[in-house]
């Protein structure tokens, strides 16, 4: 199938190649180069279990192989779901030399979202652990499978860990031990173009479900470099990765790719505890490692306990959504590092705070952008550009922010400006040394500590409930999650509570985080002039706390 994709156009490409910003290497090929040039260094530590470059470029074939096998190749999308360890980036990786494209599903993903997934993608395969959080991931294979049904693209789902009793599923450890070293691959990178898709991120979605995000090779490894570059990094560096591997934020802004492109050590943390984390930087010397903002106060707390010896660590990321000035301040002290505020988002964009910047900066701010080809603009209700200081909606383009989201023609025509600024929803001032402070946000989605959700995607399941005739979900500020999420629900009969509508979308299939954290009645939903829900009424309506 020839499809046209929304992406940079020849002259943009151009000045991008020379700027050198993209160099034309895909991360399979980056892969070998860099087990040519440090194969000794350590490159991955997941508990006991320790890769070198060497070590992991090996792995890589191994499982390229395996997947190989199973009819995997250039360009076929595989959803990959798994947690915080060592296989998420063997699989990865393995995809990678085989020119294949991994799609970041987020582990507290469901039915709903996964199967959704694999419709958009046109998967061949999932990639999923046996159980991860209590949750068993062969039974919502079990589902997905059975929803697709024999004329869905999906052909192999394959087990990390015990696939269970005569599934057809694939063991991964059988895919990796298997396949005959000679079978190849002969390439690095299965002949894919460092143009092309290497991977698909997944957007917090404001319109239903999520949306795919394709990024290139070329496009991602600067976004991967530009940031270890602000964030000096270099082969002594390690670090830590707490948030989940399939966020940009831990996978690219530096983060595993950043670190490894710069020669360092990724270390997988199983959990974002502080105090399995400082374990993990007292072993391993951890020296960069990054945090949403729900996790710091108790970051900040186990520091406190003075037990832990936090010397080799020297610079916390914090981002996904805002960190309250007064964590800000607290942080970087309390901890002895350099703190660095993260605004950034799937679609590209990043911005960061400098490590040389003045404390008010740092605290107070959300960064610049990384790139100097990053365009920012920030406009009216009207498009207009607005004076530096002046809240507005922020735009940007630019060499590694998309074009298009993936096969979603109608959603790119209102997603972008017809210049190919994409329209990131959020409300922003920016001050004259080009720092960015994030004041809010005109898209439809609600920030759970970093979390997001699309309020429409929540709305439609919310009306599936039999008791449920009109609903509205709208963002609350929350001391613990910055925000949180209310259902203003219009009923007949016995409203249902809290749980009920739990249990009900989770039955629905939708990922527990979507589930709203308050159910409010209401006799009816007032609306705009226009005729729009007022959601500015409705969390008015809340008692303040
Ligand atoms: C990151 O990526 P996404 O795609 O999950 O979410 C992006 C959105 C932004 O448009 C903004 O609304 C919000 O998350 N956000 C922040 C923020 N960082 C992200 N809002 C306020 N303050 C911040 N520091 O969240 C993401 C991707 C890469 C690096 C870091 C975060």
């Amino acid at each position: 199938m020839t499809e046209t994709r929304r992406t940079w156009s020849e002259a943009e490409s151009a000045r991008y190649r020379a700027a050198g910003h993209w160099q034309g290497v895909t991360f399979g090929a980056r892969l070998r180069a860099s087990a040519a040039a440090h194969g000794g260094r350590v490159a991955l530590v997941d508990g006991e279990r320790r890769w070198t470059y060497a070590e992991l470029d090996t792995e890589a074939d191994r499982v390229a192989r395996g997947l190989r096998g199973l009819g995997i190749g250039r360009g076929d999308r595989v959803v990959v779901q798994l947690p915080n360890r060592a296989e998420f980036l063997l699989v990865w990786f393995g995809l990678q030399r085989l020119g294949a494209v991994p799609v970041h599903a987020m582990p507290g993903h469901r039915r709903r979202e996964i199967g959704h997934l694999v419709r958009v993608a046109g998967a061949v395969a999932c990639v999923v652990p046996d159980r991860h959080a209590r949750f068993d991931h062969r039974e919502l294979m079990r589902g997905v499978r059975a929803e697709q049904g024999a004329g869905g693209s999906l052909r192999h789902v394959v087990v990390v860990g015990d696939p269970g009793p005569d599934e057809g599923f694939v063991p991964f450890e059988a895919l990796r031990a298997e396949a005959p070293a000679e079978s190849g691959p002969a390439t690095d990178d299965g002949g894919a173009d460092a143009a092309d898709v290497a991977l698909l991120l997944l957007s917090g979605g404001t319109t239903g479900l999520p949306k795919l995000i394709p990024r290139t090779h070329d496009d991602y490894s600067y976004n991967a470099r530009a940031c270890a570059e602000v964030c000096a990094l270099d082969a002594r560096s390690v670090y830590l990765a707490v948030l989940p591997l399939g966020f940009n934020f831990a996978f690219a802004c530096p983060g595993v790719l950043g670190t490894l492109m710069a020669g360092g050590t990724v270390v997988v943390a199983p959990d974002p505890s502080p105090q399995t984390a400082y374990a993990l930087v007292e072993r391993e010397g951890v020296t960069l490692t990054s945090l949403t903002p729900p996790l710091v106060p108790h970051w900040i707390d186990e520091a406190a306990s003075g037990t832990w010896d936090l010397g080799s660590l020297s610079v916390v990321q914090v981002g996904g959504a805002r960190l309250p000035e007064d964590h800000a301040r607290k942080l970087g002290p309390a901890l002895g590092v350099t703190v660095q505020q993260v605004f950034g988002m799937a679609e590209g964009l990043i911005n960061l705070t400098r490590l040389d910047d003045p404390e008010d900066l740092v605290c107070a701010t959300q960064g610049r952008p990384v790139s100097p080809d990053d365009e920012v603009l920030v406009v009216d209700a009207d498009g207009r550009p607005v004076p530096d200081g002046t809240a507005g909606e922020l735009l940007t383009r630019g060499p590694y922010t998309l074009r298009g989201y993936y096969r979603v023609e109608e959603h790119n025509r209102t997603a972008f400006t017809p210049d190919g600024h994409y329209r990131s929803g959020d409300v922003v001032r920016r001050l004259p040394s080009g720092h960015l402070v994030v004041v809010g946000r005109i898209k439809d989605q609600i920030n759970r500590g970093g979390e997001k959700v699309a309020a429409v995607e929540v709305e439609e399941q919310l009306l599936t409930h039999p008791a449920i005739t009109a609903a509205a979900l709208v963002g609350v500020p929350d001391e613990r999650w910055g925000e949180r999420s209310v259902a203003f629900v219009v009923c007949t009969g016995t409203a249902p509570g809290v749980r009920e509508v739990a249990a009900h979308l989770r039955e629905r299939g939708l990922a527990g985080y979507k589930a709203p954290d308050e159910v409010v009645r209401v006799p009816a939903l007032p609306l705009t002039a226009v005729g729009k829900v007022d959601k500015a009424a409705l969390a008015q309506e809340l008692p303040r706390p």
